[in-house]
């Protein structure tokens, strides 16, 4: 008896649901924001013809073997067997999204680029952030570099500004990098570990390579776990140059600053959400897009003029080096913001392109030897990654500026390019397309014509020389608490080193020349000999702090988008959490209520009240602070509940406002918490707000991280 494809469910079909189905269905059709164009389109194969059955492959006979004619079935499995490309050899792991960029004013007397000169122009952009280190699967919240590149699809071409959510950078010529990415990845033999940098190779490298030792100290601070993508600075690293219309050239450092403030998770919270929430970043910039909290970036620049750029005490073409924002402030040109997630990840945020050789007329390298190298390697990984040199075809990556030259086929050249003449000079297509002369309305694109005069040679400037001084000044310019997380990331991630040498170099040719605390710290840590002194002379450098470099410096001094947690179970004060998310919905921030299970908890008058989740579904780790509401027969469940008492623990642990409301305060006696700014009581909501909200502005309790640690993870 032959095995009949099953007949359609009929409640599947066009005017067949049942009442209660088609409710359903018409329900989850509202939801769908999503939609596929697909929608009401019959099946097809590629070739266009309309497929009749999906479900089984051309036999001999129902039992019998597939018949190699189904060009429907090999059409399809063709094409996925095909479906995955090349990751990136770097940055593999990231997310994007759309927005658009906006000048505060007219900049011309900087740079003729016309997308900073007016302000009433909004120019579209596409971001893509990133980790270095991780493959394409890997979790958002490692300690790692976050990568921040921008596209801004200007009306003069695109502009890429492919920078790192830190201002410098582990080497300071190109041809070091494939050595420092063969470091870092995981280790060739057993491909561990993934997603970070606590393993032999990397230390043994860094430790050899003093260059890094500021961009290592960067990676060992918090900025390398930061609280979400939308409260990281972006830098473009490099020293840059804009040109004006009278060919006045200056050299500039780019910043972005998002206006939420700048901030970080803690190392345990991190850790532990990278295994609960593999897509905790990618999912924190979707949502808060999708809710309207749009992330906003100010882009600014620090300004060096030609004749003073040898007036500093290292070289402004040294990618190792900042310039300190107390030295050279920072000049706003305009902001960013992103108000749009992609319709499809692989199409955007995987076959983007970038390439910090994409600049406008206005903009111009500096010949900061890794610029000059990047300038290269972009456009050729492209090639491999993405298939061919006809990338910038694709929608993603196409300027809104319309593109013309005999540039012709390879590999997915979609362009028709219609007539003869692919050569230019030419007669027969009229000359077209032509070049525009950079003096000309609107010219073509003209190098800043420097002058060099030098001997071809393999050499690295003495002004690079100096690797200490700046990871110096990045250490001594953080808070207590920066501190002492950079001696704990130090220390936890040489104790991964399995080569006591290893250890040893790193702590004593590197850390003992940045600080000797550092280096002392550490060294106990890792039951190594205190080292005595550094083996280089300490340089006289003109600042000694740089405030401007600790995140204790850039909060926003407020609450917006902030998340709370409301812990609740049957029994609970209703008014309490309804005045609570009246309260933080005034501020722009948002409450999330959790019962022990997804089943709605009654409240001591008798409501019925929806649960977002359950609070094993959204632990702790995914919020910035909790609210316990009182209700004598809530807090009694809540108080023999290990889930709840774990929840309570570790957000106090993870230093986070916590908010105890009338019977609550049990809570805290049960598990022997200190109260301090942050752990909070009291019998009224209104009252409770302030300091509460206060707390959470704080971004942590610092005060309270050594009673903390007592806290087991
Ligand atoms: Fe990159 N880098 N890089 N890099 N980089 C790539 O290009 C490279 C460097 C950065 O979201 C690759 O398309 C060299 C500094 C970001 O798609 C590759 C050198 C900075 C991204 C490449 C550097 C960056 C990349 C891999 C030393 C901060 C992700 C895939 C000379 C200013 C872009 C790709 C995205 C990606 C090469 C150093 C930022 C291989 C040779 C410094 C944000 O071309």
């Amino acid at each position: 008896m032959s095995i009949k494809k099953p007949a359609p469910d009929k409640s599947e079909m066009a005017g067949t649901d049942t009442p209660d189905r088609a409710n359903t269905n018409a329900k989850l059709d509202s939801l769908e924001k999503f939609r596929s164009d697909a929608t009401g389109q019959a099946l097809r194969t590629n070739q266009g013809v309309k497929i009749a059955d999906n479900q089984n492959t051309l036999k001999a006979g129902p039992r019998g073997p597939s018949l190699l004619e189904d060009f429907i079935m090999r059409e399809k499995i063709t094409h996925f067997d095909h479906e995955r490309i090349p990751e990136r050899i770097v940055h593999a792991r990231g997310t994007g999204a759309h927005g658009f960029f906006q000048s505060y004013e007219n900049h011309a007397a900087l740079t003729k680029a016309g997308f900073l000169q007016d302000p009433g122009k909004k120019t579209p952009v596409f971001v893509r952030f990133s980790t270095v280190q991780g493959p394409r699967g890997s979790g958002d919240t490692v300690r790692d570099v976050r990568g921040f590149a921008v596209k801004f699809f200007t009306d003069e071409g695109n502009f890429d500004l492919v920078g790192n959510n830190m201002p410098v950078f582990f080497i300071q010529d190109a041809i070091k990098f494939p050595d420092f990415v063969h470091a870092v990845k995981p280790e060739p033999h057993n491909e561990i570990p993934t997603g970070g940098s606590a393993h032999d190779t990397f230390w043994d490298f860094v430790s050899l390579v003093p260059e890094s030792a500021h961009m290592v100290i960067w990676a060992m601070s918090d900025r390398a776990i930061p609280k979400s993508l939308r409260s990281m600075q972006g830098f473009g690293v490099h020293t840059f140059r804009l040109i004006n219309a009278e060919g006045k050239s200056r050299f500039v450092k780019f910043h972005w600053r998002p206006t939420a403030g700048t901030c970080s998770l803690v190392w345990d919270e991190a850790q532990k959400l990278a295994g609960k929430d593999t897509d905790y970043h990618r999912r924190d910039l979707w949502e808060a897009i999708e809710m309207g909290d749009y992330p906003e970036w100010e882009l600014g620049v620090q300004i060096v003029e030609e004749e003073n750029e040898h007036d500093f005490d290292f070289d402004i073409l040294d990618p190792t080096k900042i310039i300190p924002e107390e030295i050279v402030p920072i000049t706003p040109l305009g902001k960013m913001t992103l108000n749009r997630n992609p319709d499809n990840f692989f199409a955007e945020v995987e076959q983007v392109a970038f390439c910090p050789g994409h600049i406008v007329p206005g903009i111009d390298f500096s010949n900061d030897p890794l610029l000059q190298g990047r300038l290269f390697s972009y456009t050729d990984t492209q090639i491999s990654r993405l298939g061919g040199p006809n990338f910038h075809e694709l929608p993603i990556n196409r300027p809104v500026a319309p593109f013309h030259n005999g540039q012709r086929d390879a590999q997915h050249r979609t362009t028709i390019d219609k007539g003869r003449a692919s050569y230019e000079p030419n007669s027969i297509d009229g000359g077209w397309p032509k070049e525009t002369p950079p003096a000309a309305q609107d010219g073509g694109f003209e190098s800043y014509p420097e002058r060099i005069d030098a001997a071809k040679i393999r050499q690295r400037s003495e002004s690079f020389s100096d690797h200490f001084s700046q990871a110096r000044l990045f250490f001594n310019s953080m808070s207590e608490h920066e501190k002492e997380h950079i001696i704990a990331a130090y220390s936890f991630e040489l104790g991964k080193v399995e080569r006591e040498f290893i250890r040893a170099r790193e702590v004593n040719e590197i850390l003992a020349n940045i600080d000797l605390t550092l280096a002392r710290r550490v060294a106990q840590n890792l039951g190594l000999p205190a080292p005595v002194k550094g083996t280089v002379e300490v340089r006289k450098t003109s600042l000694d702090r740089s405030p401007a470099l600790s995140q204790a410096n850039l909060l926003p001094g407020n609450i917006k988008t902030r998340k709370v947690a409301i812990l609740a179970a049957n029994g609970v004060d209703g008014a309490a959490i309804d005045a609570m998310k009246k309260a933080l919905e005034a501020e722009g921030a948002h409450a999330k209520l959790l019962g022990p299970t997804s089943a709605p908890v009654k409240t001591a008058d008798g409501k019925a009240l929806a649960v977002d989740a359950s609070m094993e579904g959204m632990p702790s780790i995914a919020f910035d602070a909790v609210f316990v509401p009182g209700g004598a027969a809530s807090v009694t469940a809540l108080s023999g509940d290990g889930v709840a008492l774990h929840y309570l623990l570790e957000a106090y642990k993870h230093l986070k406002a916590i908010a105890l409301h009338g019977e609550a305060k049990q809570l805290q006696d049960l598990l022997k918490l200190d109260a301090d700014v942050g752990l909070l009581q009291g019998k009224d909501v209104g009252a409770l707000t302030k300091p509460f909200f206060a707390a959470i502005g704080e971004h942590r309790v610092w005060a309270r991280e050594p009673k903390a640690k007592a806290i087991p993870a």
